[in-house]
């Protein structure tokens, strides 16, 4: 069953600021077909594709491209900071999409300004693994699917947010989802467990659960309502392209497919505006700092749930060049307790 509903395609709105910016802020999203030059995606695609054979996660079938050898992922070895991401982000493919000319005439137009190209970009292939094979991967119960979150609260700033396939996706691939009017609502509560991320639960029985499970809002102060939510998505094709607003919740569909799911997600923010720390380091360096905060929360004696609220506040504040992090971690906790 498609419990999706489509998207309004905004192609129609290219090439004039004030009718995309009128579209934006009404859908709290554009879908544009075809916005993107389709041989820089296949060429990004085909370097990866060889990369994931090389490395035993795709079978060399010219039948069906990337599809899964069954190898589970080792996040030593595939994951957003992972080798693997560096090797594409060492990639001229990957520049190219990430610097392509037809996503920064668009921005341009819808910004109405010069564009600032986020620093990790280069770093946001997302790799997607099937999701029924998660409960064997060693510890890890949670579903591979990307839960769902507003980007305004990783990132407090004006910016937009562009998700793109890197392949055709159905629905058994499943790509992105997006909720529709959510832009609107203001910023949703965000629940972590013990350093996992719970997202926004969907209805008041999900909030409930992840209560009960010892979850902890950490930010926003929107509680989930009890009215019914209308979720859109349509099947991507190559040269696709998603920009949406900070604000908007939004959430990956699980993939059921024999074929990894392939996409990036990048930020611009309009050259002028202000911007979050993490839009000016490479991905890697902004995950090794916070993981180097969580070890010392969780090495200090105290609840999860107060290591929780002060590593969202590590992460609002960022590294320092005045204060060491073990010392940052201690002033955050005192703050939360
Ligand atoms: O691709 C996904 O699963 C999630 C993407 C996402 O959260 C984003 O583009 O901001
Ligand atoms: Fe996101």
């Amino acid at each position: 069953m498609n419990e999706y509903e489509p998207y309004v395609v905004a192609n129609d709105a290219l090439g004039c600021h004030e009718t995309l910016e009128a579209r934006m802020d009404r859908d709290g999203y554009l879908f544009l077909r075809d916005l993107v030059n389709r041989s820089t995606v296949d060429r990004l695609r085909g370097d990866i594709r060889a990369l994931l054979i090389e490395r035993g996660y795709v079978e060399d079938d010219p039948d069906l491209e990337l599809k899964w050898t069954g190898r589970l992922p080792d996040p030593k070895v595939i994951g957003l900071s992972a080798p693997i991401q560096r090797q594409i982000s060492d990639m001229d493919s990957m520049r190219a999409l990430v610097e392509s000319d037809d996503l920064r005439s668009m921005l341009r137009t819808l910004f109405d300004g010069e564009v600032f190209t986020w620093v990790e970009n280069l770093d946001r292939v997302r790799i997607q693994f099937q999701d029924v094979s998660v409960t064997n991967v060693g510890g890890q119960q949670a579903p591979f699917a990307t839960p769902a979150h507003q980007d305004g609260y990783h990132f407090p700033v004006p910016f937009y947010s562009v998700w793109i396939p890197l392949m055709d996706i159905d629905l058994a691939i499943g790509g992105l989802a997006v909720r529709a009017g959510s832009h609107t609502e203001g910023l949703q509560q965000h629940w972590w467990h013990g350093g996992r991320y719970l997202g926004i639960p969907d209805t008041v029985e999900q909030a409930q659960a992840f209560e009960r499970e010892g979850g902890v809002v950490v930010a926003g102060e929107v509680d989930p309502s009890a009215r019914p939510k209308i979720w859109l998505r349509s099947d991507y094709r190559v040269g696709d392209v998603v920009v949406f607003h900070p604000r908007l919740v939004h959430r990956g569909v699980g993939n059921t497919s024999p074929q990894l799911r392939l996409s990036v997600d990048l930020r611009y923010s309009k050259q002028g505006d202000p911007l979050v720390w993490q839009a000016q380091c490479r991905l890697y360096e902004c995950h090794a700092w916070l993981e180097q905060a969580r070890r010392c929360l969780d090495a200090m004696p105290i609840e999860g749930s107060v290591a929780d609220r002060a590593w969202e506040l590590m992460r609002r504040t960022g590294p320092s060049d005045a204060i060491e992090v073990g010392e940052q971690a201690r002033e955050m906790v005192d703050r939360v307790k």
